[in-house]
């Protein structure tokens, strides 16, 4: 049985230490009127946890599943190979290589599994966010104008001519 939840994304990361990034993630989806859940969900240090979460989401009534993680970054592709909803991987920024291993790491997904990968850090997440809500305007004409609005207001934000005020 599939339930039907509010939160139709949730956001995953593989440690706490992850959440600084991945809270830009959340807070985007909340700007656009999206509920989502955030859990902890690490490949290497709670397996099993990460099979129960990724074998369920579809019928907790999840359907864009975000993952972050960092460093050796197996938490994306390990969902996407449990999971036939649509998984964006966040790579978090690391300190041994600024998030470069994260983001080889996720975006090297052999054919058959796939998983979106965004940019390294904020950017990736707010755009992991952008893309999740993408895929849900596409059957709730709502969100579709607010996400429209979203856009429109950072276009607007855009001055012509740059200024020497901060
Ligand atoms: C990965 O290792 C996590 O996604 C995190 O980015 C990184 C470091 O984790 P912690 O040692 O901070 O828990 O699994």
């Amino acid at each position: 049985m599939t339930l039907t939840r509010t939160c139709k994304v949730v956001v995953i990361m593989g440690s706490q230490s992850d959440w600084p990034t991945m809270k830009h993630a959340a807070n985007t989806l909340e700007e656009l009127g999206i509920g989502c859940e955030a859990r902890i969900v690490s490949a290497h240090r709670t397996p099993d946890r990460l099979v129960s979460f990724a074998k369920g989401a579809r019928d907790e009534g999840f359907q864009v599943i975000i993952a972050g993680a960092g460093g050796a970054a197996h938490l994306p592709g390990m969902t996407a190979a449990f999971t036939p909803l649509p998984v964006f991987g966040v790579p978090v920024e690391s300190k041994a290589l600024s998030g470069q291993d994260s983001l080889l790491s996720i975006v090297q997904m052999p054919a058959g599994i796939p998983v979106g990968t965004l940019a390294i850090g904020k950017a990736g997440a707010i755009n992991a966010a952008l893309l999740a809500a993408s895929v849900l305007a596409l059957s709730d004409p709502d969100l579709a104008q607010r996400l429209d609005a979203w856009r429109q207001a950072r276009t607007d934000a855009v001055a012509d001519q740059p200024s020497d005020q901060p």
